[in-house]
């Protein structure tokens, strides 16, 4: 008997191996295959290290570790995106410095990911708050500006009056402030921007070349949102002005019976002597400024508007006179903020028409307008439209298009959802945005010679209410002198967002030392593109956005080779509290992973967390289901007690492990990793049942898991004898294709309608054999005594009936 398994003492011992060989060190080998594997890098929060962390670091750990055992170059690094905002205030709570937080946050966080075993190289560690790295994200910075992607304007911010911060739209969850809740309230500053906009369409174009989850892709279309239409403008009579609207239906021209334009359109101001009821108007717009977007545009809420009195408008192509209304359904941030109201196949204009008693034209077939807005009329002929009646949808929005062009009326339109990026914050922990400001030259990037721009010591962190940035308090830091001119100038004190650090960080992983450049040209080449991205839903749209962005960017500057950045990106689902609950210390329902260690160990942690559910759903934490896997690998453990010599696979085991083979090795990469954990468990069960394993089965056996659980298979693989660790030996086991079915069958042989006796034949054996051999078998020998068979029936590999008295 072997001692009981301890995996305490087996997963510090080889913890410590790998720490001090350095065991997953990646250097670049152009002999042979690369596989860069990427999981989002944590921010390392007072908290600590999540049980959600360990479900995808794990699975890019079994991929990476099994692609060693293929003898590829496997990069698999970790780092931490260490600035923002709870940092910084628990730094002001507690009157610590963030970069001390920080440090001892990363400390405790490195301790914690070596203690589940993952085989990161720790030597390409990042940290996005060190000098030496953000150094290059302001350089990118710098590049965008010079390119005339950065630009600063007068901006309405999503104010976030607890965190004293401004947010982007895409931080802003239903009016609230996506970290604490808070409403969030409309501040005007002057912001840097970055125009991703300008890469909206490379940004969904270019999904064509990804291997991308396709719900994945289909939330950056979205998010990106891209339009296409018209802008058509409408005249307003007796007036030399026009109302531009803009449509993505053109088609539908005829059926446009009125207007709307937002509370907040221009229009109203230049004609408020002409508009008879421009108080009403007014009252109007001063209600709809209290509501939110996201408010506004709801889609069930009920319509509310007001007929501007004394404007009407002309419709081009109808040629007809209709009124104009205001409406808060209408943004003035979208599109040109009016709009030709369709009611009879926009639902909002349906329900709009309804409320107020405007007319419903119907203009393509199909449907009954009683229902409701008839929107489905993809495949439906236009009517009632004079100029396109009997075209397809299609083909009459081209002829209104080219209509509209040659006439002078507007023009084709593309738009987008996706607005600029907000890319200025008001507080200390961020990257100092490397700008200085000039009275006489204006705004100029800092001399590339001078980066960093390091963040100054303060006494204070605190953002003043004002909302401007504790930096601006630092005179030392303000006032410097123009890299153009050289006289008098002032810096930019605002610092940059959360999401800086990671839109670029997986290339410096591939160069991480590097001081003259962001990466260099051999091991972007070599290391580029990452093959196999992993990471929350969460950051679908917005960090995997930012991420792609950056990288177009670098990529028409020269600094990378590739188009996109990632060739393949998935995403795991949630792990819930036992009470199937998002976990929160509120909630009191967190499961802490160093428990669990302490408690089962590490392989059980991972072992657990692979085999819990499918991969991309959210699933519970289950004690009693941790305890099951402990269990298995309790069973592991004492395969050692049935150990038998045997360099082959024994006959009656070959195909179930020449299955079991195959199903690991295509589950693994598919991320069905509970699949291939319970087929090790069915393999398992049968060597039990058989009450040995030989030495060859049992070290495929241990290759084949030790991407799950690889400590207590690399010490049941020492204790066979081997002096070298499996994990970079290129032994990853093939499976025969000719031994995965079985080659025989058992045949039941009846009696008289009664089953006898069983007998195992190879696959072809004729039915004059199979007789033959039935008669061999003691039971049926035994029962055929004494009688003579009348009659044989055999119903082919199913069974063999024998008649006899
Ligand atoms: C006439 C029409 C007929 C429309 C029809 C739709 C269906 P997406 O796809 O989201 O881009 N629209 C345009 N600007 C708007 C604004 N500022 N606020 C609210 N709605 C606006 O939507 C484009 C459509 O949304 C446009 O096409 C316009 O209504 C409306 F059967 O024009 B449509
Ligand atoms: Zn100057």
């Amino acid at each position: 008997m072997v001692e009981r398994y301890n995996p305490n003492a087996i997963e510090k011992k080889w913890q410590k191996i790998w720490d001090e060989e350095k065991t997953f060190k990646t250097e670049i080998d152009k002999s042979k295959d690369k596989f860069y594997a990427l999981v989002e890098f944590p921010y390392p929060s007072g908290a600590g290290l999540h049980v959600g962390h360990p479900r995808s670091y794990t699975a890019l750990d079994v991929v990476s570790r099994k692609r060693r055992m293929q003898d590829q170059v496997v990069l698999y690094p970790m780092g931490f995106d260490a600035f923002g905002l709870p940092t910084e205030n628990f730094a002001i709570k507690n009157k610590i410095h963030p970069r001390v937080v920080t440090e001892q946050n990363i400390a405790n966080f490195t301790k914690q990911l070596k203690s589940i075993g993952f085989s990161f190289d720790w030597d390409r560690v990042i940290d996005t708050t060190e000098p030496d790295y953000y150094k290059w994200t302001q350089w990118i910075f710098i590049q965008m500006f010079k390119k005339g992607l950065a630009y600063k304007k007068e901006f309405p911010i999503n104010w976030c009056p607890s965190c004293k911060v401004g947010l982007a739209n895409e931080e802003v969850i239903q009016g609230r402030c996506e970290r604490c809740g808070t409403e969030v309230e409309h501040k005007i500053r002057n912001q840097w921007m970055l125009k991703i906009t300008e890469y909206a369409d490379r940004l969904i174009d270019d999904l064509d070349d990804v291997d991308y989850l396709p719900h994945i892709k289909q939330q950056q279309i979205n998010w990106i949102g891209r339009s296409e239409g018209a802008e058509i403008d409408f005249s307003i009579i007796d007036s030399d002005e026009k109302l531009r609207v803009f449509t993505t239906r053109p088609d539908t021209i005829y059926g446009a019976t009125y207007m709307v334009i937002a509370p907040e359109h221009p229009v109203i101001e230049k004609f408020k002597n002409k508009i008879k009821n421009y108080d009403e108007i007014i009252a109007y717009k001063n209600e709809a400024n209290k509501k939110s977007d996201f408010e506004r545009s709801e889609m069930n809420k009920d319509k509310t508007g007001v007929e501007i009195k004394g404007l009407k408008a002309f419709n081009p192509i109808s040629k007809e006179e209709i009124p104009v209304w205001v409406s808060d359904y209408v943004m003035i941030t979208y599109g040109t903020g009016a709009i030709m109201a369709v009611p009879a196949h926009d639902s909002r204009d349906y329900e709009f028409a309804k409320k107020f008693n405007l007319e419903i034209r119907q203009v393509v077939d199909g449907g009954n307008i009683d229902d409701g807005a008839l929107t489905d009329t993809e495949n439906g002929k236009i009517i009632n439209s004079e100029l396109i009646n009997g075209l397809s949808v299609e083909d009459a929005k081209k002829k209104i298009i080219k209509y509209v062009e040659e006439n002078k009326l507007g023009n084709a339109k593309k738009n987008f959802k996706l607005r600029d990026w907000v890319f200025s914050r008001q507080r200390y922990w961020g990257e100092p945005i490397p700008m200085v400001y000039c009275e006489k030259c204006g705004w100029q990037p800092v001399d590339e010679k001078d980066l960093p721009v390091k963040l100054p010591d303060v006494e204070n962190y605190e953002p003043s209410d004002d909302g401007s940035s504790p930096l601006s308090k630092i005179e030392d830091f303000v006032n410097t002198t123009c890299p153009q001119c050289g006289g008098h100038a002032q810096r930019e004190t605002d610092t940059m967002p959360q999401w800086a650090g990671s839109s670029w960080y997986y290339l410096r992983y591939m160069d991480p030392n590097n001081s003259q450049e962001l990466v260099g040209k051999d091991a972007v080449e070599y290391f580029s593109p990452v093959d196999w991205y992993n990471g929350g839903n969460e950051h679908t749209t917005l960090h995997l956005l930012y991420s792609r962005f950056w990288h177009k960017f670098l990529y028409d500057i020269g600094v990378v080779s590739t188009k996109e950045p990632y060739r393949k990106r998935t995403s795991h689902g949630m792990i819930l509290g036992e009470n199937n609950e998002k976990m929160s210390k509120s909630r009191g329902n967190v499961v802490n992973p160093d428990d669990i260690i302490e408690n089962y160990g590490a392989d059980t942690l991972r072992t657990y967390e692979m085999f819990i559910s499918e991969f991309d759903k959210s699933v519970p934490w289950s004690d009693e289901a941790v305890n099951g896997v402990r269990k298995y690998l309790d069973r592991v453990w004492r395969l050692q007690d049935i150990l038998v010599e045997g360099n082959q696979y024994s006959e009656d085991m070959e195909v179930l492990i020449n299955q079991t083979i195959k199903k690991v090795t295509e589950d693994y990469e598919a991320l069905k990793f509970n699949t291939a954990i319970s087929q090790l468990m069915i393999l398992l069960n049968s060597f039990v049942k058989k009450g040995s394993i030989n030495k060859k089965e049992l070290e495929t056996y241990l290759i084949l898991l030790n991407p799950s659980a690889p400590h207590i298979t690399e010490e049941m693989w020492q204790i066979l004898g081997h002096n070298v660790q499996m994990a970079n030996q290129n032994i990853w086991p093939v499976y025969d294709e000719s031994k995965l079915v079985n080659d025989t069958i058992e045949i039941p042989v009846q009696i008289n309608g009664k089953v006898r006796g069983k007998i195992t034949v190879p696959i072809e054996t004729s039915k004059e054999e199979i007789i033959a051999k039935s008669q061999e078998e003691e039971n049926i020998k035994a029962s055929l005594e004494g009688k003579t068979v009348r009659k044989v029936i055999y119903v082919p590999g199913k069974i063999l009936n024998i008649v006899a008295n």
